[in-house]
């Protein structure tokens, strides 16, 4: 493997125009996209059939959440072959077509990369949990009992760590008399990084993809593939009196090695035009400028959480009201932080995030407004926006009725260990995962106003919101004013106007809990987000640093009211972007 510090000096060419800075990505979660064989999964020939709606809303990169083979125990990110597609999926002919298509249409294709875990049913797995003499024992990460303690009761795994899925990170192997880690559910044990035969196959596997014609890849937790190898204790903190552990398994100390030999040994010699995410929870500003510092070679963007974390406690679960001032103070600490090196992503949704117009929004009242406010606030900042499927069409979370309406291993997870706590009532988890859970992200694509959304056929793998007879894209497609002929605006704004991508970002009137507003200038060109976050109207007079005077015969190119002469009043939810030349 070459050694990765030699390569840093010699082959860093500035990527101030990078094509993904100009660019807008789609996530699809093939499971709840569209289903072309009626057996209620979305499958590859569903993501075929629909690529015209794809190409109609202007986006230039799709990415894919895991389509590999997989036991499913999280949806996919269990990998149990990584150069398989899993058969609910399709075939490796179907995504051939797939990429085919997409590239014919001139957009890109990028894979979900998860290799900080794999499923236990990988046959590396199977084979290093075969016993201590296995060869690839030491793939995985296996330790004796603590000292003292009989291996499989609590208090006997070799750390105090909670699972990001709930109870204790290790889960005890009885014929070895060994426990194995997992940072999520038992069934994805953790991959050892520290292992090179490890980075190896990894490193073939996601080479083998990009001969396949993908574009790139966004990478699961890649920020937790360096442990701290002395595995100490964490902090008790939570209610469960389990330790948290992420001091100590996340942005260890090889890191920056890892991410930078992975770049070498994947795209160094290919000189394609690829483009990497890391999906980094806990990342700081300063962290993200070091991996998406374009001289270190080691990401292209990465995925930050601090602005869908505004509304938690110390878990998810605890519930934080939405405050306007903490959102935009950390949206100009990105925007800030990473305006002269590094990029940002930007996104409001993906498959692990509740919809946001039910979340930051009004999803009843306001319900398109607020969508399309907060298309505008997000896809007018510096950095290269996320689109998650139904996003587009303004889809809002799901009023579960019960838990029977539930598929996500995190929130059963959650409920089952909760419930360990007599004070906790099965109502109350319930109220929780309707406002935070991760199926409100997974309920069926709402195509049209048919039968299961016109998702399915058959019976959908997670009943369909109701609201689909209402919210779906044929109700929405070529109608003006709709929340996706909005988002097919922002998209081509971005395309046909340069400061959208590149302009500096400038915030006005930070401290105003209602207005959020700022301005991008590129050269002699500059253009003004007005956006009011509140179900009542605002005065625009009485807010600092909005003298719309010197903006009076500017160009109004978008919004989501009709323009009235009254134009220092914005009305509930209203959001302008307007351009003028500065000459
Ligand atoms: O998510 C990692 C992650 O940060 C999430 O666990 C997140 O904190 C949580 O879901 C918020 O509720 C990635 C994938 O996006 C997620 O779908 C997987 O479950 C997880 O990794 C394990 O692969
Ligand atoms: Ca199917």
């Amino acid at each position: 493997m070459t050694d990765a510090a030699t390569l840093l000096v010699e082959t860093t060419p500035e990527q101030t125009d990078a094509w993904w800075k100009s660019a807008v990505v789609y996530q699809v979660y093939p499971r709840s996209f569209a289903d072309s064989n009626g057996d209620g999964i979305g499958d590859l020939p569903g993501i075929l059939h629909h690529v015209d709606y794809l190409d109609e809303l202007g986006i230039d990169v799709v990415w894919l959440s895991p389509i590999y083979a997989s036991p499913h125990a999280d949806n996919g990110y269990d990998i149990s072959d990584y150069q398989a597609i899993d058969p609910s999926y399709g075939t490796l002919d179907d995504f051939d077509r797939l990429v085919a298509e997409l590239h014919r249409r001139g957009m890109k294709i990028v894979m979900d990369l998860v290799v900080n875990h794999t499923s236990d049913e990988h046959p590396w797995f199977i084979e290093s949990a075969s016993g201590p003499s296995s060869p690839k024992r030491d793939w995985y990460w296996w330790r004796a009992p603590r000292p003292g303690q009989l291996g499989g009761d609590r208090g006997a795994e070799p750390t105090n760590w909670e699972s990001f899925f709930s109870g204790p990170t290790w889960e005890f192997d009885k014929s070895s008399r060994e426990y194995y880690l997992h940072l999520f559910d038992r069934k994805q044990p953790d991959l050892n990084w520290e292992n090179p035969e490890v980075r190896t196959a990894i490193y073939s596997m996601m080479r083998w993809w990009l001969d396949r014609g993908v574009d790139g890849f966004r990478m699961d937790v890649i920020n937790l593939i360096s442990k701290d190898p002395a595995l100490p204790d964490g902090e008790v903190q939570s209610p469960s009196g389990l330790g948290n552990g992420f001091p100590h398994f996340s942005y260890g100390p090889r890191i920056h090695e890892f991410l930078h030999e992975m770049h070498v040994e994947v795209f160094g010699s290919r000189g394609g035009d690829f483009v990497t995410v890391g999906e980094m929870p806990g990342a700081t500003v300063e962290q993200a400028r070091l991996y998406t510092d374009p001289v270190r070679q080691e990401l292209d963007m990465v995925f930050q959480f601090e602005h869908v974390g505004i509304d938690q406690g110390a878990t998810k679960w605890q519930h934080v009201p939405f405050d306007l001032l903490t959102l935009k103070r950390s949206f100009m600490r990105w925007q800030d932080g990473l305006a002269e090196s590094g990029w940002n992503s930007l996104y409001w949704n993906n498959h692990d995030q509740p919809r946001i117009v039910s979340r930051f929004g009004n999803d009843g009242r306001y319900w398109s407004e607020s969508a399309r406010l907060l298309a505008a606030v997000l896809h007018l900042q510096r950095g290269t926006p996320f689109v998650y499927q139904g996003e587009e069409l303004g889809m809002t979370n799901v009023p579960f009725a019960s838990h029977d309406d539930l598929r996500d291993i995190e929130s059963l997870n959650y409920v089952s260990e909760a419930l360990r706590d007599p004070d906790v009532t099965a109502d109350s988890t319930l109220a929780n995962i309707r406002r935070v859970g991760r199926d409100n992200a997974r309920t069926p694509m709402q195509w049209s106003a048919a039968d299961n959304a016109g998702f399915s056929t058959g019976t959908p793998w997670i009943d369909t919101n109701a609201n689909y007879i209402t919210i779906n894209a044929a109700s929405q497609r070529g109608i003006a004013g709709s929340v996706f002929e909005f988002y097919r605006s922002l998209i081509q704004l971005r395309h046909d106007e340069p400061a959208v991508a590149h302009g500096d970002f400038r915030m006005l009137a930070p401290d105003n809990p209602s207005v959020f507003a700022f301005t991008r200038t590129a050269g002699t060109t500059q253009l003004l987000v007005i956006a009011n976050f509140a179900d009542a109207p605002t005065d625009l007079e009485n807010v600092e640093e909005m003298d719309l005077e010197s903006w009076s015969g500017s160009e109004l190119l978008l919004a989501n009211y009709a323009p009235t002469a009254a134009d220092m009043l914005l009305r509930p939810w209203e959001v302008r972007i307007l351009r003028r030349y500065c000459l």
